[in-house]
């Protein structure tokens, strides 16, 4: 089997560290791995199959042999550096917000859109989804190509480890500050997330949604190839380590019944269907967590319209929502579009 030289940018944060993580075990086609990061990452070391590799400081050539480079850093680096990496003649796979509504970059889940991977000819970056939208497209799929889907409204209630490290450490600090009764300290977030609800993600935008709110929107008709599917979404953080879950209510354009979104969810790639009510069984965010798996449950009719369903949607962010979908990406990549 071909090898390829892979780079991962933004090795040292949550996101490129599970995507070492899954490159690892998916055995990937690694013939040799480099970590990039910033320049404060330098002097740490990150084990791959067992070998310890060096963290190098990202620059402009970073790039030389590089084929694939999974890109998952902070701020604004995936707006200079991914062009860079792709003009070096390398594909981009980039976790960040910066290309994603770029209409010659596609944005990609595998189960869903597969086949959009082969534009990434257009300029060598195929994008990542975000987090959120991902679990739920995966959910609504194979449920839009059998009764195509007019409407949804989705609330979600996400994990602090999408924000990264240091909003995993803040909850942290923050719940042992409070059984602690000392002062609480706010870094990452605007106010105390523990034991706390907050109704914001991302920065606000003018009409009010915030820009997670406003992704949600425009990445599910993209990845779905459907402009006419209307969606709105509330984003929510809530006290959970890993793992998102979403309430999904949606609108049909015709009959789907509980009874054949489950058996359509069953066999569907991707999903787990977790929903037996009667003895408690309902997908978790902290069974959800580590696994690969969008979990789908709560399945029930909505009677308010003619053909409504509404149904619980989790899965762990950092792997399904980040790392995993890169690499699942990279994988359809090598076997059929390079
Ligand atoms: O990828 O949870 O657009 O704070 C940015 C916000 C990922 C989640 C993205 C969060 C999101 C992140």
């Amino acid at each position: 089997m071909k090898q390829y030289n892979v780079a991962v940018v933004g090795a040292t944060g949550a996101v490129g560290n599970e995507m070492i993580k899954v490159l690892e075990e998916r055995k990937f086609p690694v013939k040799k791995l480099t970590l990039l990061a910033s320049s404060r990452s330098l002097g740490k070391t990150l084990s791959f199959h067992g070998e310890d590799i060096d963290v190098e400081e990202l620059k402009e050539d970073s790039f030389k042999d590089i084929d694939i480079a999974l890109f998952s850093p902070g701020g604004s680096i995936s707006l200079k550096f991914a062009p860079i990496a792709a003009a070096s003649g390398c594909v981009v796979i980039d976790n960040t917000s910066a290309f994603r509504m770029d209409p010659d970059v596609p944005l990609v889940v595998p189960e869903v859109n597969e086949h959009a991977i082969a534009q990434h000819t257009k300029k060598g970056i195929i994008a990542n989804p975000n987090c959120s939208t991902i679990q739920m497209v995966v959910a609504l799929k194979p449920l839009y190509d059998v009764a195509k889907i007019k409407r949804v409204v989705v609330s979600t209630y996400q994990a602090v480890s999408g924000t990264g490290q240091k909003a995993i450490k803040e909850l942290e600090q923050q719940v042992l500050a409070i059984y602690a009764m000392k002062p609480i300290e706010k870094k990452v977030y605007p106010y105390q997330i523990a034991f706390n609800v907050l109704p914001h993600i991302d920065s606000f935008l003018e009409n009010g949604y915030t820009k997670e709110e406003m992704k949600m929107v425009n990445e599910t008709k993209k990845i779905m190839e459907d402009d006419s599917i209307q969606v709105t979404a509330t984003t929510v953080r809530v006290p959970v380590f890993f793992g998102h879950s979403e309430s999904v209510n949606i609108e049909f354009a015709s009959e789907m019944t509980p009874d054949m979104a489950r058996k359509l969810l069953k066999k569907a790639p991707g999903v787990k269907l977790v929903d037996n009510p009667s003895k408690n069984i309902y997908p978790l965010a902290l069974e959800a967590a580590g696994k690969d798996d969008t979990f789908v449950g709560r399945i029930r009719v909505d009677d308010t319209v003619k053909y409504g369903l509404n149904m619980w949607v989790v899965a762990d962010n950092i792997r399904k929502g980040a790392a995993l979908n890169a690499v699942q990406i990279a994988e359809a990549l090598v076997k059929k579009y390079l």
